[in-house]
C-alpha cells in the first residue's frame, strides 16, 4: 500500500503572523510587559483597540526595507519605529475562558500546560528552593496570563507606544483591565558591542532557515518545514490537532537570564589553554581568548571555531556566506575543533545526529527555534572587573518562538544542554559534559584543551535564571475571532 502524499504546506500568511516570530521586531531597545488579565470582559473587548497596533511579519518586511533604503541613502539617525506583539500563557487562556486543548497536546506534562515554573523544576533544572519553587524573582512565582512586547529605535518612541499600549486596556484607571506584574527594558549593546551579549559574543548569527518564507539562503543547515516555527503547517508534530484560531501562531519560550560576566571573564583568565590543537603555544591572553572560544563554538567575533579553530577570523565572522557553512562534518569522534559541549554544538548539534556511528540518524530539523531576544541590564563596571564579583544585574532576555516546546526549547535545555553524555557516540571516549553556558547540574566538560580533549573541567555558573514563562502569540485571525470580543 501506498503511503499517501502529504497535504502541501499552504502559503504562509504573512498579515496573519505576528511580527517578530518570522522576521523579529527590529529594536535598539525593547519593554517585555508580562501582565494579569484582572477585568476578563473588558480585556477582550480591549483587545480589539490593540489589534491595529500589533505589527504582523508583513509590516516587519516594510520596517526593514525602510531601515535598508535608509541605509543606502547614508541618512543620519535611526528610522523612527516601534512594534507591538502580545502572547498569552496557559493560565491567560483559563483565565479568559478560552479552550486552549488544541495547544496542550503533550498530555498533563505538556510544558505549556504546565507552565515554565514547574517544567523549571521537573526539567529545566533550575536551582530550586526549600518551597520547592524555582530561585527566581518573586514576579514570575505568581500566575502570569500574557506578554506585551513593544520594540523600536529609541528609548522615547517605546514609551510613547506604551502609552498607548496603557491606554488600550486603561493601565492607571481603576478599570484597568490588566495589571502590569513586571516591566523589564532590554538594550541593544552600545557601540561596537551592539549584537553582542554580555559575554562579548556576537548573537544572532545562526537562526533556521523556513521554507516558503526565507528568500535568501546562505550555505548553512539545511531549511525546515515552516511548522517547525508556525503552528499549523508542515512539520509542526502537532499540525492534525490544531484548530483553527491556533494555526499561524508560535509557542514564546521566555527566559530572564541573568549573566555573571565578571566571573565568566575571571574564569576565562585563570584557565587560558596553553597550546593550540597544532602544539603552538599560546600567550595567556590568547589562551583565555581560546578557551571562551570552545566553550561557545564560536570567537567573540562571531566566526565559528569549526572553521578557524585557532584563530579567530573576523573578517568570515560577518560573512554571511561563510559564518554559518560548518557542519562538523569529519569530526563525528573528534572535539579537536569544536568541543562536543561547546554552546552552538549542544544546542545545534548539525551533523552530529545525522550521520552517527553505529546508530540511526537522528534529525535535527525538528528541534531547531527562532531566537529573539535583547540584553538587559549596564555595563560592566571597572569596580566589578577588578572585583571579579557582578554587582549589577545583567543579562539576557532570552526568547525563542518554535512550534513545539517539547521539541524546541524545552528539549534543548532538558535533553541537550543538561545532558553530559550529550552526543551520545558510542565510540567516544570523553563524556562532552554540560552546555558551559546554560547547562543546569553538575557543572563539567570536556574538550576544552584541544591536546587533550578527554580532561573534564568542572567550572562554575554564569548563567543564572531568574524567571521566565511560556506564552503562546496567536495569529492576527486567532485574537479577532477567538480572544477578542466585538467591542
Ligand atoms: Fe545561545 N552566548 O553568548 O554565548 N548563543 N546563549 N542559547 N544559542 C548562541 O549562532 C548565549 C541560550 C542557542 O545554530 C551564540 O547566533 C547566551 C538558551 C542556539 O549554531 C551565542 C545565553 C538556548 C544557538 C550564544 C544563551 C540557546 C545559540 C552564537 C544566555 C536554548 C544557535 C551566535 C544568557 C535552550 C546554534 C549564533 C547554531 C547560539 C550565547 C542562551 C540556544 C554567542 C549568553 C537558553 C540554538
Amino acid at each position: 500500500m501506498s503511503t499517501p502524499a502529504p497535504t502541501p504546506t499552504p502559503p504562509l500568511d504573512l498579515n496573519n503572523i505576528q511580527g517578530d516570530i518570522l522576521s523579529g521586531l527590529p529594536k535598539k531597545t525593547q519593554f517585555y510587559i508580562v501582565f494579569d488579565i484582572v477585568n476578563v470582559a473588558k480585556f477582550r473587548k480591549d483587545l480589539n483597540k490593540l489589534i491595529p497596533l500589533i505589527k504582523t511579519v508583513a509590516g516587519v518586511l516594510k520596517d526593514r526595507q525602510a531601515i535598508d533604503d535608509h541605509k543606502k541613502k547614508k541618512l543620519p539617525g535611526l528610522v523612527p519605529l516601534t512594534g507591538v506583539n502580545i502572547a498569552f500563557s496557559h493560565l491567560g487562556f483559563v483565565k479568559l475562558g478560552i479552550d486552549d486543548s488544541s495547544l496542550t497536546t503533550g498530555g498533563a506534562t505538556d510544558p505549556f500546560l504546565i507552565g515554565q515554573r514547574a517544567d523549571a523544576v521537573t526539567n529545566l533544572g533550575d536551582p530550586v528552593k526549600l518551597d520547592n519553587n524555582p530561585d527566581w524573582n518573586a514576579d514570575f512565582l505568581q500566575d502570569l496570563h500574557g506578554l506585551i512586547l513593544i520594540s523600536g529605535e529609541s528609548h522615547a518612541s517605546i514609551e510613547k507606544k506604551k502609552l498607548e499600549v496603557d491606554a488600550v486596556f486603561g493601565v492607571g484607571t481603576p478599570q484597568s483591565s490588566i495589571k502590569e506584574i513586571t516591566t523589564i527594558r532590554g538594550d541593544v549593546r552600545p557601540g561596537d558591542e551592539a549584537a553582542h551579549e554580555h559575554f562579548g559574543f556576537l548573537d544572532g548569527i545562526s537562526n533556521p532557515v523556513v521554507k516558503t518564507f526565507d528568500t535568501v539562503i546562505n550555505p548553512g543547515p539545511v531549511p525546515v518545514d515552516p511548522g517547525v516555527v508556525v503552528t499549523g503547517h508542515t512539520g509542526d508534530p502537532s499540525q492534525a490537532q490544531r484548530v483553527p484560531w491556533t494555526t499561524d501562531g508560535s509557542f514564546l519560550a521566555f527566559r530572564y537570564l541573568f549573566q555573571l560576566v565578571p566571573e565568566f571573564n575571571q574564569f576565562l583568565t585563570k584557565n587560558p589553554v596553553k597550546k593550540d590543537g597544532n602544539n603552538n603555544p599560546l600567550t595567556p591572553e590568547q589562551g583565555s581568548e581560546l578557551l571562551g572560544a570552545r566553550m561557545v563554538g564560536r570567537w567573540k567575533s562571531g566566526a565559528p571555531i569549526d572553521i578557524t579553530p585557532f584563530k579567530d577570523d573576523p573578517a568570515l565572522a560577518t560573512d554571511p556566506t561563510k559564518n554559518n557553512n560548518f557542519f562538523f562534518a569529519g569530526e563525528i569522534n573528534s572535539a579537536l575543533r569544536c568541543p562536543f559541549g561547546a554552546h552552538v554544538r549542544k544546542t545545534n548539534p548539525r551533523n552530529d545526529l545525522e550521520a552517527p556511528p553505529n546508530r540511526p540518524s537522528i534529525p535535527v530539523a525538528p528541534h531547531r527555534i527562532m531566537r529573539r531576544g535583547v540584553q538587559f541590564g549596564p555595563e560592566l563596571t571597572a569596580d566589578e572587573q577588578h572585583s571579579g564579583k557582578t554587582a549589577h544585574g545583567r543579562g539576557l532576555l532570552f526568547a525563542c518562538y518554535q512550534s513545539s516546546l517539547s521539541q524546541g526549547f524545552q528539549f534543548l535545555q532538558q535533553a541537550w544542554a543538561n545532558t553530559a553524555n550529550f552526543p551520545p557516540f558510542e565510540t567516544q571516549p570523553e563524556i562532552p559534559g554540560l552546555d558551559p553556558l546554560i547547562g543546569q547540574g553538575a557543572r563539567i566538560m570536556s574538550g576544552l584543551d584541544p591536546l587533550d580533549e578527554q580532561q573534564i573541567v568542572s567550572m562554575p555558573t554564569f548563567i543564572v535564571p531568574r524567571g521566565g514563562e511560556y506564552f503562546f502569540s496567536p495569529s492576527l485571525n486567532g485574537l479577532k475571532t477567538t480572544i477578542a470580543t466585538p467591542a
